[in-house]
């Protein structure tokens, strides 16, 4: 059994013994030695591709221009942009200069990105041609001011440096950055976490090593594998698991940009993709949709699920449909875990499966905290080497999240089998998950806090069979306020992103459920509606 006797779980794989004094350029650069020629990344759509010779080579020479730009160590950088192969070079960049990359989102609006630039400190702006109005709208909002001096482009853009000039550098320049990989920062990207605004994530070079190793062990991927690089790389399940863990392998991998049934199916098929790393909306649609009938899937042979609950019936009609034997793992994480701490690899439908490697897990009360032994619900809370250093500038919600003894509280709700195996069954924190995406209510409740209609507001996730959740509020109007649902739907519409549009649709209401603290009792409005 892998429950220990004071009802923690581990894994069932062994501990792993993982350096911690390797940078994360260095660990890849390693992975680039061993791979040589072999492909490592190629984009669909233009099938423009590099080896594994040439990402290192690439790398060198970005690292060698940052350096001579000026960058430091501790400076930050943003990508802004869809998918394609040099996203790769520029995070192994500014890994050699000890450069802190983070990225954005690509579906922003200005608005959404300029705090984002005003909260990381960030000094240069990495984007692709289309987003080039954007990223000038967010630098001119002067409520969120920042610290951007130069900005870059994947291609050409009018007042953008091409990132071109920096692949055309020789090299020679490369930088000699003293990095502590445990306590210096690789990524940050962004995350509510339980409760509250987007915050910054700091992972550690080790950490994000460490992830890719723990994912290996258990995934297996082989260097004859194609994987599917559709999951956007902004985000921690694209950025560590699809990018850096299949590269860790040896294996390549084919990017699209964005979604699009037909380039999606046609990719899976025309590039013979072996293994798919998904979304439960993609699963819904590879069970579901009849233009699937219309392709050759028969390399596909093993799909990863993650980011949002995925239930049992969903696979079983998955599997059914995909009779030609692919397979179908969850995974569970979070971006504050770097992030995987649970993968199903034997095919079990409905759990997340067990730790991973060097990874602890645990159950506890609601109200006591105190572990729980199997079967029973509580929180789930994990443990192992792959846990953030903290949120940036934020300790408060660093120390709310991570106990002194170093255990992680996810917000979610789950319990374990047993034999060791997890379950989740529902989320405690306030995040809204639609189609995997993270939706925060806080960041929504402010917006409609500014309609000069809105007296009080409450955001929560309604389910939904498709995508998951969506966002719906809760209104208390001003008094004599003659504002309609459709109205205020428009409202949010026209200054966010569209995952966080209000596709839940908006409720008028008396009052706003708070406990005596002011703290909305989310809990009470999901079952009251
Ligand atoms: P974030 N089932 C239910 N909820 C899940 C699952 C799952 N399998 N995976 C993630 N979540 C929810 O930071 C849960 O509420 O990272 C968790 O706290 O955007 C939250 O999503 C974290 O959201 C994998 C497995 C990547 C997971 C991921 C993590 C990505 C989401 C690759 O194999």
């Amino acid at each position: 059994s892998l429950i220990n006797p004071d009802n923690t779980i581990r894994s069932n794989i062994p501990d792993i013994n993982i350096p911690t004094n390797v940078p994360f350029h260095q660990f890849m650069f390693e992975i680039c030695d061993i791979y040589k020629d072999e492909l490592s990344q190629e984009e669909f759509l233009t099938g423009r591709r590099y080896t594994y010779n040439q990402i290192k080579e690439k790398s060198i020479k970005v690292a060698s221009a940052l350096h001579r730009l000026g960058y430091l160590k501790g400076d930050v950088i943003i990508a802004f942009s869809s998918n394609h192969i040099d996203f790769t070079i520029l995070m192994l960049a500014c890994a050699a200069n000890g450069i802190w990359f983070t990225a954005a989102n690509p579906t922003y609006t200005p608005e959404e990105l300029s705090r984002q630039l005003n909260h990381s400190g960030t000094k240069a702006v990495f984007t692709i041609a289309p987003l080039a109005g954007i990223v000038q709208a967010a630098l001119d909002n002067k409520e969120f001011p920042n610290k951007v001096k130069k900005l870059f482009v994947f291609g050409e853009a009018p007042g953008f440096q091409p990132f071109q000039t920096l692949l055309d550098d020789d090299g020679k320049a490369f930088p000699d950055v003293d990095i502590n990989p445990t306590e210096d920062v690789f990524t940050l990207p962004y995350s509510s976490g339980t409760t509250g605004l987007p915050k910054g994530v700091m992972l550690t070079h080790y950490n994000c090593m460490v992830n890719c190793i723990q994912i290996q062990t258990s995934t297996q991927v082989t260097p004859d594998d194609r994987c599917l690089g559709l999951l956007p790389l902004y985000h921690i399940y694209g950025m560590i698991v699809v990018q850096f863990a299949v590269l860790y392998a040896g294996a390549s991998v084919i990017y699209l940009p964005k979604f699009e049934p037909e380039s999606f199916l046609r990719c899976l098929q025309d590039r013979q993709i072996t293994r798919a790393h998904l979304v439960p909306p993609l699963v819904v649609f590879l069970a579901k949709h009849p233009l699937v009938d219309k392709f050759d899937l028969k390399s596909l042979k093993k799909v990863y699920c993650g980011a949002a609950p995925l239930g049992p019936e969903l696979t079983e009609e998955f599997l059914k449909r995909q009779h030609r034997g692919a397979m179908l793992s969850q995974g569970f994480g979070m971006t504050e875990t770097g992030p995987v701490t649970n993968l199903e690899v034997t095919g079990r439908p409905g759990s997340v499966g067990p730790m991973v490697a060097n990874t602890l897990g645990k159950i506890v009360d609601l109200e006591t905290n105190k572990i729980l032994g199997p079967g029973v619900s509580g929180e789930f809370c994990v443990k192992g080497p792959q846990v953030m250093k903290g949120y940036y500038n934020n300790k408060q919600a660093t120390d709310e999240m991570i106990d002194p003894d170093g255990w992680l509280h996810t917000g979610d709700i789950g319990y374990i089998s047993n034999d060791g195996f997890v379950y989740i069954q529902d989320r405690l924190k306030e995040l809204i998950k639609y189609k995997g995406s993270q939706v925060a209510p806080a960041e929504l409740e402010a917006l409609l806090l500014g309609h000069p209609d809105i007296q009080d507001v409450a955001v929560i996730g309604v389910p939904d069979k498709k995508s998951g959740e969506l966002p719906k509020a809760f209104v208390v109007k001003k008094p004599g306020s003659k504002v309609t649902e459709q109205e205020i739907i428009q409202f949010v519409e026209e200054r966010v992103s569209p995952i966080k549009r209000l596709r839940g649709g908006v409720q008028f209401i008396d009052g706003i459920p708070k406990t005596p603290s002011g703290k909305i009792l989310r809990k009470n409005l999901k079952a009251k509606y």
